[in-house]
């Protein structure tokens, strides 16, 4: 065998991926635990399984022209890449916001085949969406777009094929707009799309899914230490899907949320918020799509413009909003605020950096790979239920998700446990790696 290091390996990724700093930072992330685990696995390591893991599929881009209601053109980019099927469908969310870019793109796809993995259901990876903004478009013009986008994507996907879904900007309304389209076109009502309302085959509990099942992980984390949520003071950054079912779900648990924030700042409420708050800020962002610092007008408390939550005193921290929204001195600043464990709702929410410092520190910090898995994990349910042409109840398919939490948080501690520290981050990538990886060799050299 030719010398094989993790600086080789990167050196060709970067060659052959210019620019792609997102998705640099994703496959190091993985690669610093999968080729010290391949080097002790050699069969994987012959068949070169990770390096073809490196590599998508395929990308597929094309543009997405609309008219705004004053009959405007605009025209976007449109985005799918699908990463891998070696288990199933490709499978993943839609993002729809201004940043998106091919790099972004690529390590969403290639974290979610290791997400997928982990929830033990047959789903591949993928990822797609636009870099159309939603913000301040009226609904007729988010119809639009989303037509105009499927009539493009429609080719690429199928039941079969790949299934996609939600994700940053992409709702209920955006999935209605896109599977009316889907259908219109293919002139078959196929289950193309998860995340659908519960009237044309969605299923129960998808929109909460993620955010409960982030906070279902952070139970079962610190079961492992004898604790639990009862009184805990949280930190949550975001105020979307995720993060408001978990804020959520931590109240239902009697913990006391006290952060909220989006892209222009963080509102801070000592009193924690109940369960009035919590109906009038849910109807403000996912209704009104207002912004979060009203939540601070409406309710007498502080709202700290372009700033994180992270140095608000806490002991459990959510990231729930995007990538890279969590450095190193963020990181040292909820450890020096009292911060005990970290569940990750976002995809990559953490820096290297801060990843480091976490490790370091031995703060259980569980990835978003692993801890925002419950998402598409009701999705994969509800390709189930699809399939079935039939639908579970709501307790049905909060148990399944409740179970499926418990064997990834599972495969974690298995893969992961050194010397006394449980380090989640390695215990995911491994435990995401391993089925993906024995399906490939199983395929022979494709
Ligand atoms: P939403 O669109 O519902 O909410 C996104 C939230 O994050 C908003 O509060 C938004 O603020 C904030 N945000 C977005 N971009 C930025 C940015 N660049 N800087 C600061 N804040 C930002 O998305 P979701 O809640 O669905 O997604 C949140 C995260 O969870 C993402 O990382 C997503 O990939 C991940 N995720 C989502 C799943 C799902 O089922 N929806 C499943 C698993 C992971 P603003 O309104 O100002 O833009
Ligand atoms: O990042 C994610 O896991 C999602 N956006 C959900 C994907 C899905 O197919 O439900």
């Amino acid at each position: 065998m030719t010398e094989f290091s993790l600086e080789s390996f990167m050196a060709g990724v970067v060659r052959r991926n210019p620019g792609e700093t997102e998705f640099h930072q994703a496959v190091r992330e993985v690669a610093t635990d999968i080729i010290p685990f391949e080097a002790k696995n050699p069969v994987f390591r012959e068949a070169r399984i990770f390096e073809r893991l490196a590599e998508p599929d395929r990308v597929v881009s094309f543009r997405v022209c609309w008219e705004t209601d004053r009959r405007r053109i605009h025209i976007n980019r449109g985005y799918r890449v699908q990463w891998n099927n070696a288990i199933g469908p490709y499978k993943g969310g839609l993002r729809f916001h201004p940043s998106v870019n091919q790099s972004i793109l690529k390590f969403l796809a290639f974290e979610q085949t290791f997400k997928n993995s982990l929830t033990g259901l047959p789903i591949g990876g993928a990822k797609g969406g636009s870099d159309f903004d939603p913000k301040g478009r009226s609904d007729a013009e988010i119809m639009r777009f989303c037509q105009a986008f499927m009539t493009e994507l429609h080719r690429h996907i199928g039941p079969n094929t790949d299934v996609p879904a939600g994700d940053i900007g992409v709702g209920d309304r955006e999935i209605g707009y896109l599977f009316g389209q889907y259908k219109r076109l293919q002139n078959a009502f196929e289950a193309v799309l998860t995340g659908k309302a519960l009237e044309f085959g969605g299923s129960y509990m998808r929109p909460e899914a993620t955010g409960y099942g982030v906070v279902y992980m952070m139970e079962e984390m610190l079961a492992l230490k004898n604790e639990d949520l009862d009184g805990r003071t949280c930190v949550v950054s975001g105020s979307g899907n995720v993060a408001l079912h978990c804020c959520q779900r931590l109240m239902h648990m009697g913990a006391k949320v006290v952060t909220l924030s989006d892209s222009s700042g963080f509102v801070h409420d000592p009193a924690g918020i109940d369960a009035d708050k919590f109906a009038w800020v849910y109807d403000l962002k996912l209704s009104r799509r207002g912004r979060i610092e009203e939540y601070a007008k409406e309710f007498g408390c502080d709202f700290h413009a372009g700033e994180r939550p992270w140095a608000v005193p806490c002991d459990l921290a959510y990231p729930c909003a995007t990538q890279n929204e969590l450095d190193e001195p963020d990181a040292r600043s909820l450890v020096e605020g009292g911060c005990r464990a970290i569940a990750e709702g976002a995809n990559m929410p953490s820096t290297p950096a801060a990843m480091k410092f976490l490790a370091e520190a031995r703060v259980p910090h569980m990835p978003g790979k692993a801890a925002n898995a419950g998402g598409v994990a009701v999705s994969g349910l509800e390709m189930s239920q699809n399939s079935q042409r039939f639908s579970w109840t709501r307790g049905e398919v909060n148990t399944k998700l409740h179970d499926i939490i418990r064997h990834i948080h599972e495969q974690c501690v298995r893969h992961g446990e050194e010397s006394g520290f449980i380090n989640y981050c390695r215990g995911a990538n491994i435990g995401g790696y391993t089925k993906v990886a024995e399906a490939m060799l199983a395929y022979g050299v494709v």
